[in-house]
């Protein structure tokens, strides 16, 4: 998969080449690029922003470094004529999920423009839906400075979902989220930790008592913790 991100504050994704992703990007099972929205701007300051028609608070970003850098990077070269699927973080798009992160594990090419929260003038969406699929997605309902910490967490959450980037992928299925309920309680050595036990069923052997507890510890925990995420 590749995953080209374009932003004014390139070095924010530093951490991308660390961990499991480092290591999917040495293997070459992602092709993660990070690119800096300026080297489009060919101004002595190189602008990416301006004020706003109509007036109002804030900068806007201008249209222009982002034509030019959705023109180069939403071409693959591929004579297939692969379109990209181009993600804008925004506090104003649809929430992503794990339903989210599965459907865009799928891609071949995505494209992330980390805006700044002021915005990027409304014509770079609609040009972009001339060379892919435009997507609008944000983290949550809390408001973050730029769409860089956003756009962060999607790649990893996108990122190891890409086969073979997650060593075993049984640990993918037994997480939280994976079948629509948050994860079952772990415990490692030792058995006794100041005065508290492990759970003594974790100790039987007994796989179906095991398997039984563990469902029902997930449902406990999304019951109190979560209820939105249980059906009526
Ligand atoms: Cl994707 N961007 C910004 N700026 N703020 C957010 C967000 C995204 N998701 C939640 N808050």
């Amino acid at each position: 998969m590749r995953i080209d991100v374009v932003s004014i504050f390139p070095s924010y994704f530093d951490g991308l080449t660390l961990s499991l992703l480092g290591k999917a990007q040495s293997a070459g099972i992602l092709d993660l690029r990070v690119r800096d929205l300026r080297d489009w701007t060919f101004d002595r300051h190189r602008t990416v922003d301006d004020t706003p028609y109509g007036g109002g608070a804030g900068m806007v970003m201008k249209p222009e470094p982002w034509g030019l850098a959705l023109d180069e990077l939403a071409e693959t070269g591929d004579s297939a004529g692969a379109r990209p699927t181009i993600v804008f973080p925004s506090p104003a798009g649809e929430v992503f999920t794990q339903a989210t992160a599965r459907e865009l594990a799928t891609r071949e090419h995505l494209v992330f423009g980390c805006g700044r929260y002021e915005g990027i003038d409304e014509r770079v969406f609609e040009y972009a839906a001339t060379l892919g699929e435009v997507r609008l997605i944000s983290l949550g309902d809390y408001v973050l400075n730029g769409g860089e910490v956003a756009v962060m967490a999607m790649v990893e959450a996108i990122g190891r979902l890409i086969p073979g980037v997650v060593g075993n992928p049984e640990s993918l299925i037994e997480e939280s989220h994976e079948d629509g309920l948050l994860e079952y309680p772990s415990y490692t050595k030792p058995a006794l930790w100041r005065e508290r036990e492990v759970p003594p069923v974790l100790l039987s052997g007994n796989h179906g008592a095991i398997a039984s507890w563990r469902r029902e510890q997930q449902l406990e925990r999304t019951r109190t913790r979560r209820p939105d995420l249980l059906p009526e």
